[in-house]
């Protein structure tokens, strides 16, 4: 081997033990830099004749250009390398299951109302819903409210603006007055059948949904849920609220031998009234009375504010809560859990 084809075969080799871009580059000046080598090739051909140089510049020029080309193959391997380390590093393993979005699910309110509403409508109950913003009239009048109950109080109601200076619109306070405008409507759709003095088919309608009042402890949220019942015809008593009742409670509580009491009370809107308690014959809330519920006959004015003749039509309505019922059943102590939004306690009812 001659002396030009041994130094482009050891640039080659010092070529290939480049490991980095850096390494290459030092290398190179080795060979082709001011003081590289074939630089001092180039100077020590200043004492050749023409004809020698001719020949020896040529001879030169073969061996720069080889180690030139070894000098880009090279770059072109280590900047491949490189690009295959950092797509290796980056790299993305399609196959890999998914991080999990966590699937949503109701509040444990929401499967209260859900299984109030499936009970109810198994036994033929329709469900309505109405204006959370509430006239004095649907909310008190209509209800047999006097001016002066307690309630109406600014301590007990919010209040908003619009309607009347002396009776200003406000947030329900309870869902009652959704059923006072089913009523209205029912008894609308039937005019005829009534004017023709024929039965009208009974009013049998729930109202689930959220009522206020001003009041804020661990009992008591500003906001709270209510679902009320009313069930109207001409021949319904006292005894279809209990067996409806008793068999609602059963049901909701998975516990057929859970025992009802009608404790009497007062409501403006009923008469006569009732409280109802029940207690569980096995289980953690065994033998205490447990009140769920308010209800009564509903007052001849409320029927006649309905639309109908209170001598002709009878029956019965009750109101519940279900935040109450949810904390029974699941037995949760503190009612403002269920409006903290913590996903720590809300996703235990999934
Ligand atoms: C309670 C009391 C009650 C009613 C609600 C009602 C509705 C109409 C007519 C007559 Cl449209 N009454 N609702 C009756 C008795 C009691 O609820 O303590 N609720 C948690």
């Amino acid at each position: 081997m001659n002396e030009l084809d041994s130094l482009v075969e050891s640039a080659r080799q010092l070529f290939a033990q480049s490991a980095t871009p850096a390494d290459l580059e030092n290398a190179k000046a080795q060979f082709l830099g001011k003081s590289g080598r074939m630089t001092e090739l180039m100077k020590g051909m200043a004492q050749l004749s023409v004809e020698e140089k001719k020949s020896r510049g040529a001879a030169i020029n073969v061996a720069k250009q080889a180690i030139e080309a070894a000098l880009t193959a090279r770059r072109q391997a280590l900047a491949d390398a490189e690009l295959q380390l950092q797509l290796q590093a980056e790299a993305l393993d399609v196959s890999l299951p998914g991080r999990q979005r966590g699937a949503g699910g109701l509040h444990p309110v929401s499967l209260t109302l859900e299984r109030i509403e499936g009970i109810f409508g198994s036994m033929g109950f329709d469900v309505a819903e109405g204006p959370e913003i509430e006239t004095d009239w649907f909310n008190f009048t209509a209800l047999n409210t006097p001016e002066d109950h307690p309630a109406r109080s600014m301590h007990d109601t919010f209040y908003v603006e619009g309607g009347p200076a002396h009776a200003p619109n406000l947030l329900r306070t309870h869902t009652s007055p959704v059923q006072v405008r089913y009523a209205v409507q029912h008894v609308k759709k039937h005019r005829a059948l009534l004017d023709a003095g024929q039965a009208m088919p009974e009013i049998r309608v729930i109202v689930p949904g959220r009522t206020y009042r001003v009041d804020s402890d661990a009992t008591h949220s500003p906001m709270f849920h209510q679902c009320e019942g009313l069930w109207i015809g001409e021949n319904v008593s006292f005894k279809d609220l209990k067996v409806v009742f008793t068999d609602f409670c059963r049901t909701f509580f998975e516990s057929d031998d859970l025992v009802l009491r009608f404790r009497p009370s007062f409501f403006p809107f009923t008469e006569p009234s009732a409280e109802i308690d029940i207690q569980f014959q096995t289980g953690p809330l065994a033998g205490r009375w447990l009140e769920v519920a308010g209800s009564g006959q509903v007052h001849p004015n409320v029927v006649r504010n309905m639309g109908l003749d209170p001598e002709k039509y009878i029956g019965f309505a009750f109101g519940m809560g279900p935040d109450r019922l949810t904390m029974l059943r699941y037995g949760v102590n503190d009612l403002r859990l269920f409006f903290d939004g913590d996903i720590r306690f809300l996703s235990q009812f999934q």
